[in-house]
Order: C-alpha cells, then sequence, then structure tokens
C-alpha cells in the first residue's frame, strides 16, 4: 500500500537502476552521482531555478517564463534563445512533447528523424529522453537562464534523471496534477510512486548540497477550477514532495478572471502551503507561487487574448506571484511561433514592471474571499486525512474514489467528477454541485446563495447550463456567460 514515507536510499538506488534501463540515454555515464553532483555544483547562480526564485520572492519581483518546445536540439535552443532575447523571458521551459510524456520513446525516435527531412519540429515538444544527457546538457549550456521541464508525464522517472544531470534546475508535475488531468486509466497509487521517486531524487541532490526547484502543476484541468480545490492538491503535492526531501517548491494557480478571487488565490496559496507545511512537521522548505495566464478557451482576436493576457500579468503582480507562465495571442491556434510567444512575455512585462512598486489595495472582499478559501481547504485537507488515516498519500487514493477530492471536467476515470462549478454575479468561481465533496452547510450556502443572486439577475434558474455557458465565455469575449435575451443581442 502507498504510504507517504521517505523513500529508503536501498529502495531508491534498486529503482533508479531499472529506471535507467528503460531507454539507452538512461546508460549514459553522466547520470552516476559523482558525476551529476559535481557537474551540478558547477551551475552559476543566475542559471538555478531555485536560488533566482528565492531571490525573486526576498525582492517581491514577478518573473516571467513561457512555454516552448520543438523537436531538435538546435532549433530549441534558438527558439529559447529569442524568447529570453526578445521576449525578456526570466526563466526559460522545456515544453516536452506527448510521446515522450507517455514514455513511446521509439515513436518519438521516429518523428525526430522525419523533423531532420522535413526541416520543421513534427513533435509538439522537446524529447528530452531520446536527445538524453547529450542534447540536454547542449541546451543548458547555450541558454543563459534557469531551465525547467515542464510535461505532463504520469511517470517522469527517467526523464527527470535526464534533465537534473543535464543542469535543469527544475521540474513540473506531481502525483496527482500529472496524472488526473492528463491520464484516463492509471492509477494514482502508480503515479504517486513514480513522482515519489522525482522527488527522492531532488531530496538525494539537496542532501548532496544541490538546490532543486519543483513545481507541482496547479491549474489542473484548467476549466474553472475553483481555487479551493487546485490549493488543496498543490499543498498535499508540496507534503508528499517534502517528506522526500524536496526543500524548494512552487506552487500554482490558473487564473480564473475575478481580481479579488484571483488575489485572494494567489495569496492564500502562499500562506497556506506554508501553514501546512510547518504543520505537517516540514519546516525548512521555501515555497513560492506562480499565476498560470488564463488557461481556458482563448478569443481568436489577437489584441482580445493580449488583455486577458495583461489581465494575468495584473492579479500575479498585485497577488505576489513569484513567476508568471505567460500564454500568446496565437492561443486560440495553438502553439505559438516565437515572435507571438515573445509578444505575450512583452506584454506581461510592462505590467509587471508598472505594478512593480504599488501596494494591492486590501478591502472587505479580499478577506472574505480569503477566509472561504482558507475554510475550505481546511475541509478538503482534513477529510483526505481523515480517510487515509492519517497518511496523505493513502488519503488520496481514498479520496478520489470517494469524490472529496473531485476535479472538474477531468478525463480520468479515478476522478468522480461529480462536482460542478459555474461563476457567480461577479464572475467569482463557485460551486453548483459539490458531488461528495465534505464541505458544512455554512460553506454550501454562501456558494448556493451567490450563484441564486446571479440567476435572479439573469431572470433564470441556478443550472446546469451556466457552466456551460461559462466555459465559452471567455473565448467569446465575456467573463461571465450570460443567457442569450431575446431583446438584446449583448451576449452573442
Ligand atoms: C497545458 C498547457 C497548454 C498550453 C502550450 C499550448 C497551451 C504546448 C507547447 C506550447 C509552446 C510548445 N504549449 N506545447 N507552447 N511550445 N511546444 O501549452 O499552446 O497554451
Amino acid at each position: 500500500m502507498i504510504t507517504n514515507k521517505k523513500l529508503s536510499l536501498e529502495a531508491f538506488l534498486e529503482i533508479r537502476q531499472e529506471i535507467r534501463g528503460h531507454w539507452p540515454t538512461g546508460g549514459d555515464e553522466r547520470l552516476e552521482f559523482e558525476h551529476a553532483v559535481a557537474f551540478l555544483k558547477t551551475v552559476p547562480y543566475h542559471k538555478n531555478f531555485a536560488k533566482r526564485l528565492r531571490q525573486a520572492k526576498m525582492k517581491g519581483e514577478t518573473l516571467l517564463q513561457p512555454r516552448a518546445g520543438v523537436a531538435l536540439v538546435d532549433e530549441h535552443i534558438d527558439l529559447l534563445n529569442h524568447l529570453n532575447k526578445e521576449g525578456g523571458a526570466d526563466f526559460l521551459p522545456s515544453t516536452i512533447d506527448s510521446y515522450t510524456r507517455q514514455n513511446r520513446y521509439t515513436n518519438a525516435e521516429d518523428a525526430i528523424k522525419q523533423s531532420i527531412k522535413a526541416k520543421r519540429s513534427l513533435l509538439n515538444g522537446f524529447p528530452a529522453v531520446n536527445h538524453g544527457v547529450e542534447g540536454c546538457l547542449k541546451v543548458f549550456e547555450h541558454v543563459d537562464a534557469p531551465l525547467q521541464a515542464r510535461h505532463g508525464t504520469p511517470d517522469a522517472r527517467l526523464l527527470s534523471e535526464i534533465i537534473h544531470a543535464s543542469g535543469w534546475t527544475s521540474n513540473e508535475g506531481g502525483g496527482i496534477s500529472y496524472n488526473i488531468p492528463y491520464a484516463k486509466h492509471i492509477a494514482l497509487e502508480d503515479t504517486i510512486r513514480y513522482w515519489q521517486y522525482v522527488d527522492r531524487l531532488v531530496g538525494y541532490y539537496a542532501e548532496a548540497g544541490i538546490e532543486l526547484n519543483r513545481e507541482p502543476f496547479g491549474p489542473l484541468t484548467g476549466t474553472l477550477v475553483p481555487p479551493s480545490i487546485s490549493h488543496t492538491i498543490a499543498i498535499i503535492e508540496s507534503i508528499l514532495a517534502a517528506e522526500q526531501g524536496v526543500k524548494n517548491i512552487t506552487v500554482g494557480y490558473g487564473q480564473g478572471g475575478n481580481m479579488t478571487q484571483d488575489i485572494a488565490a494567489l495569496q492564500t496559496l502562499d500562506e497556506l502551503t506554508n501553514y501546512y507545511l510547518k504543520l505537517f512537521g516540514y519546516d525548512d522548505v521555501f515555497v513560492t507561487t506562480v499565476l498560470h495566464q488564463w488557461m481556458g478557451g482563448f478569443p481568436e482576436d489577437e489584441s482580445a487574448s493580449m488583455g486577458i493576457i495583461s489581465l494575468g500579468a495584473t492579479v500575479a503582480s498585485m497577488g505576489g506571484a513569484s513567476k508568471i507562465i505567460t500564454k500568446s495571442p496565437h492561443e486560440s491556434q495553438g502553439i505559438p511561433t516565437k515572435e507571438a510567444n515573445a509578444e505575450g512575455l512583452r506584454a506581461s512585462k510592462i505590467i509587471t514592471n508598472l505594478l512593480k512598486d504599488q501596494k494591492t489595495p486590501q478591502s472587505e472582499a479580499l478577506k472574505q474571499e480569503k477566509s472561504m478559501i482558507e475554510r475550505e481547504v481546511k475541509s478538503l485537507l482534513y477529510a483526505t486525512l481523515n480517510v487515509g488515516k492519517g497518511d496523505f498519500a493513502q488519503g488520496v487514493v481514498k479520496a478520489f474514489e470517494s469524490g472529496i477530492l473531485d476535479v472538474p471536467f477531468a478525463p480520468s476515470e479515478k476522478n468522480q467528477g461529480k462536482i460542478l462549478p459555474a461563476r457567480d454575479q461577479h464572475g467569482n468561481l463557485r460551486i453548483l454541485e459539490f458531488g461528495n465533496l465534505p464541505f458544512d452547510d455554512d460553506i454550501k450556502t454562501f456558494h448556493r446563495d451567490a450563484l441564486k443572486a446571479r440567476a435572479t439577475h439573469e431572470g433564470r434558474d441556478v443550472s446546469f447550463q451556466m457552466t456551460i455557458d461559462d466555459i465559452y465565455a471567455v473565448g467569446r469575449g465575456n467573463l461571465v456567460g450570460r443567457p442569450k435575451r431575446r431583446d438584446t443581442d449583448e451576449n452573442r
């Protein structure tokens, strides 16, 4: 049975030997700890993700990171340098392709060969396992900013070995956040175990004096996810990571659209993650937050998209996020050109510059929003711990089985999918169907009243139609999905 217990060195090394045999590049001698530790000690401060984040938080900065990844090493390097030099990216990503995410390295190999022939990328990201330490190290050597792997991989054990040994000092993902939104049939016990290994690797390096950053994937399905749900999962993944020895964690949240709720979400994400880590005995973890610019559907209009991106940068700055994952004006079309990607960065940068020394206004609404998030997270966290009989790893498995934890619109069959979110009159994310969420009557009444107020305003009943309307609203240019009225076409 899965437990939240640090893997023993022996158990870890035994799995490690097996993992390294999963693909030829796993045999690379540069993966030997003696070599990798010595090399990682040479990574300069300004290329260390964990240290740059620590500095950003101390200075109150909000730094920028795009998503980017293509099939071939040299093209990938050019792309990253463009985003760094022309876009002003502070952190660089390597978005990993879908084959690698599913451990389909033979398919990735074919696509690499075809990409060389076609002289363009036939993969939707960078196949880091196929390129191995050789290729990943070349990327590290030819860029001048910290590097992170960003993916969506249920079993990222070999990938994580390769990127860290290549000087990439951060890795995104987690046993819940890279399962429930990304996979259909994979058991949570399995992904938690895989990610305990990934975190144990980072813990091993920490014991050798090397600080690496880990980032649970905050936005989950990116579709109307209420902050308390994503926060609870981020906090649990932080606890699981800290148990394996991770010391530098970035928790994330996807822009919701209501400014007050977004600022409240970012502030509570930092406060609650720190609070619960300490409460459960992990008191030397450095926590930062990241805001993901809007993860839902974008309008086709590039100027409108820039507006959404700018609003994201605004709440990130006002909510004290240390990092923003940026979007581009090409979002509605798919993977952006490097030019469009840089435009999203520059639009975000002017906002973070302008807001840098401004104070976030306090208000009753902000206080109330924060206190609701705190109460909801507490309730979800303790119910999870309870069904796990005091163990968060067991708790996660049981909580998803029973719907105590439930992520809206997730593809996984391990997720009940019984809850339904909808926006209130002001565009705050509320819950319309609670499924088996363990909320008390006060919390439920708060959500129901908020949705009733919207329904009254719109002259309709609270129903699933609101949820549907809200899913499409931002792409059509509004935050709240108002019903079409006979006397007006304002909603079209
Ligand atoms: C869950 C993340 C979805 C977002 C972007 C999509 C979307 C995916 C790449 C990429 C640049 C890539 N994304 N793959 N952006 N290069 N290889 O992730 O466009 O915004």
